[in-house]
């Protein structure tokens, strides 16, 4: 018989392992029924349950890709179909396990003491504790190198001074990843360090009213004559180098993500379309609506196809850097118009929040913008063709 394979075009699920389809399948059966009926009263309340840190644990998706202390050691591509699942929900659920996962725990795995994975590890992978990623500054988002953040050395650890603005977690964080540089050093070595919430001098406060991912939850720290012990270095980071091996496991898992809210609004508008009478015949016999929905497949699959090949090749311990920023850039973008074109397709009732596709789209502005703006990965991957830096 012939099958009609419209969904899937590329046959991505054939690509997937046993292990990966079932890790899909609860995922979604999870995310149907712990987020999705609440997410538009959350949505409008700008609130997040932080109860459901726990239950991520128990589901298995923070530090799913680590192999120890409690993570269960998937593929890449797991974790990359999880964001993709999250992500069909809202934004701010996908950007809650990826801060967690590439942010705190894998610069914890990557670059941390035995003592330090062993301290911190379990509690994140298993919920019971909260995690964020202190890189960007009011004035240093796009150049995280021109940060004002310090640290100095004392004879029993570090201070750190600073301020860490528009941070996912930060007001709910119990456990903090700073990113400093060295006080009056030419050089500005870069460290990290773990601290913990109600060290004296540590304050957060959260960011107000934000018209996007307004489920996440944003904020500053303060950090004023912040005094930690030796031992909350991360030893064994190697420069900035560390720093953006953090983001890119990130925007791995934003690449996939994306196309989740993508494909959830090509799902919502191809429904509304054939069920919408207008002119006497329903939207979807319209040849320029047939093409948007034409456009939406295309584009989804291309980008699906892409995020596949990316994450074998990064399973098998490839290079995917550049991969990552076209990924990222591309179907950040691609995602946009898909949801704006979804938007334009339900008319007036496409503005409802009860139709979810206006948060997708006001979500995404967030995630074009953050771990690296749409303009900075095509510059980034303009300095790696031609070998010239135009920053
Ligand atoms: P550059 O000279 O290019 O690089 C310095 C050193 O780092 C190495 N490197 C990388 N290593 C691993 N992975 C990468 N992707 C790397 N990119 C660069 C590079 O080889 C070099 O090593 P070495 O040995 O030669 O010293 O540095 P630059 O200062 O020119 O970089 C500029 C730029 C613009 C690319 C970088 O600053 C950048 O990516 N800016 C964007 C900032 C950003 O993405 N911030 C993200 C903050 S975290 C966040 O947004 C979390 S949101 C989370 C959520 O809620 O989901
Ligand atoms: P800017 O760097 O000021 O950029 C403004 C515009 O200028 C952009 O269009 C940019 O592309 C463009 N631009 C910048 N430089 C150039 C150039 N050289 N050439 C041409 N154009 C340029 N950060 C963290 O550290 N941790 C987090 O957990 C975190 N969570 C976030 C959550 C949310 C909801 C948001 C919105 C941001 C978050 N960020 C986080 C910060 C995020 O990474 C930054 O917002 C992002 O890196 C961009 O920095 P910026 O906002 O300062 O914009």
């Amino acid at each position: 018989m012939k099958q009609n394979n419209w969904f899937d075009p590329f046959h991505i699920q054939s690509q997937l392992s046993e292990e990966e389809i079932i890790i899909q399948k609860n995922v979604r059966e999870f995310c149907e029924k712990e987020l999705r009926p609440s997410v538009i009263e959350m949505n409008r309340k700008n609130q997040f349950n932080t109860d459901l840190y726990p239950k991520f644990g128990s589901l298995g998706v923070l530090g799913q890709t680590v192999k120890s202390h409690g993570g269960s050691g998937t593929s890449n591509l797991a974790y990359g179909l999880v964001a993709y699942e999250f992500e069909k929900i809202d934004s701010s659920y996908r950007s809650s396990i990826s801060v967690q996962s590439s942010l705190v725990i894998n610069p914890i795995y990557e670059f941390g003491s035995k003592d330090q994975k062993d301290k911190y590890l379990p509690d994140l992978i298993s919920g019971k504790k909260i995690g964020c990623f202190g890189l960007t500054e009011s004035e240093a988002g796009s150049d995280p190198a021109s940060m004002k953040t310090t640290f100095k050395i004392t004879k029993d650890g570090y201070i750190l001074n600073g301020a860490k603005n528009w941070i996912t977690n930060a007001p709910i964080a119990d456990v903090f990843i700073i990113w400093a540089l060295e006080e009056n050093k030419d050089h500005k070595s870069i460290e990290g360090f773990i601290l913990e919430k109600n060290l004296n001098g540590l304050k957060t406060s959260a960011i107000e009213n934000k018209t996007s991912l307004r489920i996440s939850p944003t904020g500053q720290i303060i950090l004023n004559d912040v005094l930690v012990p030796k031992e909350s270095r991360l030893k064994n980071t190697n420069g900035w180098k560390s720093v953006f091996s953090c983001l890119n496991k990130a925007r791995f898992g934003i690449s996939f993500g994306v196309l989740g809210a993508a494909t959830e609004c090509w799902m919502i508008s191809k429904d509304y379309v054939e069920n919408r009478i207008m002119f006497k015949k329903s939207l979807a016999s319209n040849q320029l609506i047939q093409k948007k929905l034409s456009g939406m497949q295309i584009e989804i699959n291309l980008g699906l196809a892409s995020c596949l090949l990316s994450a074998k090749a990064l399973d098998s311990g490839k290079n995917v850097i550049n991969a990552i920023s076209i990924l990222k850039k591309n179907n950040c973008q691609k995602s946009l118009e898909i949801i704006r074109d979804a938007r334009d397709m339900m008319g007036a009732n496409g503005l409802l929040d009860e139709y979810h596709v206006m948060r997708h789209l006001v979500n995404l502005e967030t995630v074009k913008t953050y771990e690296g703006t749409e303009d900075i990965h095509s510059l980034i991957l303009g300095k790696n063709q031609t070998g010239i830096s135009s920053f």
